[in-house]
């Protein structure tokens, strides 16, 4: 349950966040698999509530958050449409993870409230196709006076109180666990290889231990080995300063380390010092890596939803963006996770960006469009696709190539440089100096000869497309990044030898 399942050689995932099934698989087939990502966190393929205030949030990203069955029907495409996606990724060697929402199915919403799939539902009198009242945590299990959580020092109303006033369901309730296992194992007798479990801090670890204890083993018809555990991944968000820790779940899979990406944050925006990244994970109050999902920005925290603040980094700030993924990508921590975003609007006022709730790129009737590619490898329609910057695509390169490599010959310059290699498969140097050169002869680790640069550029039949950077016999290289480059960051490795 801690293992990605991946396809050997592969080592990264992406967040293709709202993006339509048909999209995937064909970004499966086209760059995904080509490329070398290991997986795919998708969307909540589960039916949710149709959100819609006449004058506010019109169909949110957040409405995926609000279940009302387990229906494979929403905005990213049908059951069919989900299951050619799974089967054409894994054909394409790239693994599916599924975001669950199974701490809570919707908020209150006037009883005929529509719901993506046809369902018919009544949030006020806990009335869903599959639970119903005792299904749900009430004033019996729930402390606190209004329903909700109002206290994160209180474990109980933490995990049996509402958030953000959804129906909170009793995970230790038999009927309860076996219909959330039931939907999970649907999606894996699909191909699924994993799950995102939303939420986690919100249910009891184990409760949640018992409902993975129900999961069949991956479906052997998608190329899964025999005997193969779902990769679970649980979200909990700890930044320390809480009575629930990151800790209490890794018992039952990977969990989500928040601080990772605050660190990054703080570090490239300079709050922080990059000579310090030495022993970056452990060494910094971090989950041991085997337990750890990382990331510099998730759907939430780059538009100030969950924790991290204003220090997280985003495609908004694209230098600074880079050089925190290239790091990410070169480091030996964690199983790493890069977001795909969409474009939308801010609106700033009083510190809060007034258009947190804007959802994915649509037409007129709120069908999400379709992920178009132009002639330069970007993508249209308002789809970012960090994971086509060349910058981070090559970098997920660099990380299947160097494997578990050590960290070697790693040095600092002034408070912002820093240079290392990956045993004799890698070499990095990033300079975030505002003045500074890096300049000099440094040991790369690599065998001699001439290596392209995968941040300036890509190796292209035979040749490189940026900078040649030349390593001589004795591993040494000369290095030369002056501050003000548009990407201060130079990466050489073996897969990408001239
Ligand atoms: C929407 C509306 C609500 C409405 C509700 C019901 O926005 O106004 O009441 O519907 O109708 C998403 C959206 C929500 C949305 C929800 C349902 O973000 O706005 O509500 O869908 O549509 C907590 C949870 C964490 C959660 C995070 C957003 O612990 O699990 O909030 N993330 C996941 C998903 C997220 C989703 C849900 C869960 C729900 O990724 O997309 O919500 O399915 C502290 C706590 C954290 C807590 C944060 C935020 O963090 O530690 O556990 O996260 O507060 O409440 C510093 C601290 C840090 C602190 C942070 C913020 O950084 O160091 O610890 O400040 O105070």
């Amino acid at each position: 349950q801690w293992d990605p399942n991946a396809q050997s050689g592969r080592s990264t995932f992406v967040h293709l966040f709202e993006w339509r099934w048909e999209d995937i698989a064909a970004e499966c087939e086209r760059f995904l698999g080509p490329k070398g990502f290991a997986g795919i966190q998708v969307s909540p393929p589960g039916e949710n509530v149709i959100a819609w205030y006449d004058s506010g949030p019109q169909r949110p990203w957040w409405e995926r958050y609000q279940p009302v069955s387990y229906r494979l029907e929403t905005r990213s495409g049908s059951e069919s449409q989900f299951q050619d996606m799974v089967s054409r990724c894994n054909a394409a060697g790239v693994r599916i993870y599924v975001d669950a929402v199974i701490n809570h199915m919707t908020g209150w919403w006037p009883s005929g409230t529509p719901a993506t799939g046809g369902s018919s539902f009544d949030a006020g009198s806990l009335s869903y196709p599959d639970f119903s009242g005792s299904d749900f945590n009430g004033p019996n299990e729930c402390p606190s006076a209004s329903g909700n959580i109002e206290n994160y020092q209180n474990p109980i109303e933490v995990r049996n109180c509402k958030l953000v006033g959804l129906n909170d369901l009793k995970q230790n309730s038999d009927y309860v666990a076996g219909v959330l296992a039931g939907y999970m194992n649907k999606l894996i007798d699909y191909g699924v290889a994993g799950f995102r479990i939303d939420a986690s801090k919100h249910m009891w670890p184990g409760d949640l231990g018992s409902i993975f204890s129900r999961l069949s083993n991956l479906n052997t018809n998608h190329g899964f080995p025999s005997g193969t555990r779902p990769f679970i991944f649980q979200e909990v968000i700890d930044l320390g300063g809480e009575p629930i820790t990151g800790s209490e779940y890794v018992g039952n899979g990977r969990v989500t380390e928040f601080k990772y990406g605050k660190f990054l944050g703080e570090i490239f925006r300079k709050q922080n010092q990059l000579q310090y990244v030495e022993n970056f994970g452990e060494g910094w109050g971090m989950l041991a890596g085997g337990n750890a999902v990382v990331f510099t920005d998730n759907h939430d925290n780059q538009r100030g939803h969950g924790a991290g603040g204003d220090m997280i980094l985003t495609f908004r700030v694209p230098r600074l963006y880079k050089m925190a993924n290239a790091f990410m990508l070169a480091w030996p921590y964690g199983y790493p996770k890069v977001m795909s975003s969409y474009y939308w609007d801010q609106n700033w006022q009083g510190g809060q960006d007034q258009n947190d709730w804007v959802g994915p790129p649509h037409d007129g009737n709120y069908n999400t469009l379709p992920v178009t590619i132009n002639g330069d490898g970007s993508c249209g329609n308002g789809w970012i696709c960090e994971h086509r910057w060349r910058q981070i695509t090559n970098m997920v390169q660099f990380r299947n190539n160097v494997g578990l490599e050590p960290v070697e010959n790693f040095w600092s310059g002034t408070a912002h440089q820093i240079a290392f290699s990956r045993g004799s498969s890698g070499f990095i140097a990033i300079n975030n100096d505002d003045s500074a050169s890096i300049q000099g002869d440094f040991m790369t680790g690599l065998p001699a000869g001439d290596y392209c640069d995968v941040i300036s550029g890509s190796l292209e039949n035979g040749s490189c497309t940026g900078k040649v950077i030349t390593v001589n016999g004795s591993g040494m290289a000369n290095i030369n990044i002056s501050a003000s480059e548009e990407d201060p960051v130079i990466a050489i490795h073996t897969g990408a030898k001239r």
